[in-house]
């Protein structure tokens, strides 16, 4: 049956051999708890058990049976009182679960049992996701807790409809019909979050539009959030840092002005007024244009704190965005968040956590790892990643980013010894933190696929995933997706999979490879080498590239501009240093000329061009995989995914085609054939 891809990963289709045995294990459920959380809890059961078993199964009947499937706390059910498992409980924290097989009263029950209403729910998530993927449910002794406390969207949504950097339809948010008319959309949305632990989304742009915090506005959020809350989504804003002076008509946004100081007090009373669990304010300040304490001759530290005194009483928190890189800094961009921000390490208050993005320049297809990550030893930072592919390919290319995130938090900063993962840094784990996260810049919109193109889902998916278990693998995530949104049949997962965990690198082949980035011009899909002339000069893709005659490649080593030094050793050195350097890098930290010798015995011109062929080829060899599933997913997908490979496999051959002519002009070398 065709397929138009609402549904998600929560389709809750019959899965593979071990489904059989489930019907004897899933005879009953009990919920036990008046809370409208468990109320969905019952409902997402009852749909789901009776789309994968093909029966109803009794819901909340008094008496036990064997083949209960019991969940909730040990406050509202006597039968998870009754077991004691305390000190258990006390383990998972405030949203982490439990799920064991066990016996009571003679009957084999399973129980899924949390401290709160919330984790019952991410536990039944959790149940349910293991039928989904065909795994054996009866013997389970599954303890989970969230590595990280901020779970959030970040969406980039404008009061207009519009989204920046959207690729997915118009914004979700219909401003015009709240607050009275409540779209399904929003339950629906909520609830994808919270299959996989989401807990909270930042609803508007960190470009921010003033009348976001407009009272007017405020009541239209809360009627979203009240339907979000259910679900454990916390609602956040982010907030404009001149919003004084545009909303409050003061005549100045100086955060250390008593007058500014208390209309955020004003503002944060009048918003728990609203929305009593809101959850704290987004900034993105003296950066691209936007409003910050900097214009006012102060630090990003004292414009932060003013928003986190005002939440304070409240116990919000402020993420404060290291995406600034005024030019005045350093002459590279790469370092300028990186000298702002260690320089302000402690100054924060305790509820303000620095936002930073995986890479120090810009979500590009590979960067290495911030150098903040381990650098900041006493402000929380959390790690914001782009699940909507601005410079991925957009909707129309299929990338996974599991694998890019994956290399992300596995990472070691060597912050304190090795194995300092950036994983383990947003963990606090390397050095303890009041606030940890992760967040992501999402991919939804009004498409009715949510996502534009079906895989890019999966980006969602991963997200949710990594930012609960930051060491979760790429793979694991990419087969679970997999299962659940495509098929169960062991033979089309493997192709699925395989086809998700080497696409980013295929990406990264036919547009940025060995370290290259940026690119690209304004747009930030197709490619514009060329491009030199931009209102800055760290937006053009010369800027990086550097590419002449004698070589190519941005020197960031000690004898150049000296960015490596960002980091701790021994990846200072390792960066630093020629032949130690990994070539997925080189270009990044080193000018080469073109006759430079790669590992592969190659000159460097030569590895430049067979990478893009390689590219080029790959996204074809692409193709055709997807082409043999057809039949063994529903045609209407398939046909959909077909078409937007159509369409990269056409602009992958441009890519290659015009990078190399661009370059090869420079370099004055042919392009070799493929080989
Ligand atoms: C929201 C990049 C994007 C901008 C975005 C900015 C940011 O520059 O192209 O659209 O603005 O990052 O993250 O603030």
């Amino acid at each position: 049956m065709d397929e138009d891809g609402y549904k998600l990963w929560l389709r809750y289709i019959t899965s593979g051999d071990a489904a059989r045995t489930y019907g004897r294990i899933v005879r009953q459920l009990r919920v036990d708890g008046p809370s409208a959380t468990c109320g969905i809890i019952r409902d997402e059961l009852r749909t789901a058990t009776t789309a994968m078993l093909g029966r109803a199964v009794s819901l909340n009947e008094n008496g036990l049976q064997a083949g209960a499937v019991i969940v909730g706390t040990a406050g509202n059910s006597s039968l998870i009182r009754d077991l004691n498992w305390t000190a258990d409980l006390l383990a998972t924290g405030d949203e982490g679960f439990i799920i064991r097989s066990a016996t009571i009263a003679k009957h084999p029950v399973t129980v899924i049992a949390s401290n709160h209403d919330i984790g019952a729910l991410y536990g039944a998530f959790h149940f349910l996701r293991l039928m989904q993927t065909g795994q054996p449910i009866d013997r389970l002794g599954i303890a989970e807790r969230p590595a990280l406390q901020l779970r959030l969207m970040n969406h980039w949504d404008n009061p207009n409809g519009s989204i920046e950097r959207g690729y997915a339809g118009r914004s979700m948010w219909d401003w015009n019909a709240l607050p009275e008319k409540l779209s399904q959309r929003y339950a629906d949305y909520a609830r994808a979050c919270a299959s996989i632990g989401i807990n909270g989304a930042v609803i508007n742009n960190v470009n921010a539009d003033v009348r976001m915090l407009a009272s007017e506005s405020l009541r239209k959020i809360a009627a979203l959030a009240d339907v979000w809350r259910p679900y454990g989504v916390r609602m956040y804003l982010s907030a404009n840092f001149s919003a004084p002076v545009q909303l409050g008509r003061l005549a100045t946004a100086d955060p250390l002005d008593r007058s500014v100081m208390n209309w955020w007090k004003a503002k944060a009373d009048e918003i728990y007024g609203l929305i009593p669990d809101f959850g704290g304010f987004l900034v993105k300040a003296n950066s691209e244009g936007q409003p910050g304490p900097k214009t006012y001759g102060r630090t990003h530290a004292e414009g932060a704190n003013v928003l986190a005194d005002a939440l304070a009483p409240h116990r919000g928190n402020v993420m404060w965005r290291a995406f600034v890189y005024d030019e005045d800094i350093d002459p590279d961009r790469a370092k300028r968040a990186y000298i702002e921000f260690t320089r302000l390490d402690g100054q924060f208050r305790p509820n303000v956590a620095v936002q930073v993005k995986n890479g120090p320049v810009d979500f590009q297809p590979r960067e290495p790892f911030h150098p903040l990550f381990g650098a900041m030893k006493q402000t929380p930072v959390i790690a914001e990643i782009q699940a909507t592919q601005e410079y991925l390919g957009q909707a129309k290319h299929l990338v996974y980013l599991g694998t890019m995130w994956e290399e992300f938090l596995n990472s070691d900063t060597h912050a304190k010894d090795s194995g300092s993962t950036v994983a383990k840094v947003l963990a606090g784990k390397v050095h303890p933190s009041r606030i940890t996260g992760m967040v992501s810049v999402t991919n939804p919109g009004l498409d009715t696929n949510w996502c534009g193109h079906h895989f890019s889902q999966s980006n969602w998916y991963a997200f949710g995933r990594l930012a609960w278990n930051p060491e979760m693998s790429a793979e694991t995530i990419a087969d679970e997706w997999t299962r659940m949104t495509f098929s169960n049949d062991d033979k089309t997962v493997a192709v699925i999979r395989d086809v998700m965990i080497g696409s980013r690198e295929t990406f990264v082949n036919y547009t940025m490879p060995l370290g290259l980035h940026h690119l690209i011009g304004g747009d930030h899909y197709a490619p514009m080498p060329w491009n030199d002339r931009a209102p800055r000069a760290d937006w053009t893709a010369t800027y990086y590239h550097q590419a002449s005659a004698e070589g190519i490649g941005f020197d960031r080593t000690r004898r150049g501009g000296r960015a490596v030094e960002q980091y701790f050793p021994p990846v200072c050195d390792m960066f630093d240093d020629l032949k130690r350097c990994p070539e997925k890098y080189l270009l990044w930290f080193h000018r080469c000329a073109w006759d430079y010798r790669m590992k592969s015995g190659k000159t460097l011109w030569d590895e430049l061009c067979a990478k893009y062929q390689q590219g080029a080829e790959q996204a074809a060899a692409l193709q055709k995989t997807w082409q043999s599933l057809d039949g063994k997913i529903d045609a209407r997908r398939h046909r959909e995914v077909a078409d937007r490979l159509a369409l990269q496999v056409a602009d992958a051959a441009k890519w290659r085609d015009q990078i190399l002519e661009f370059f090869g002009r420079l370099s004055k070398r042919p392009v070799p054939r493929s080989s």
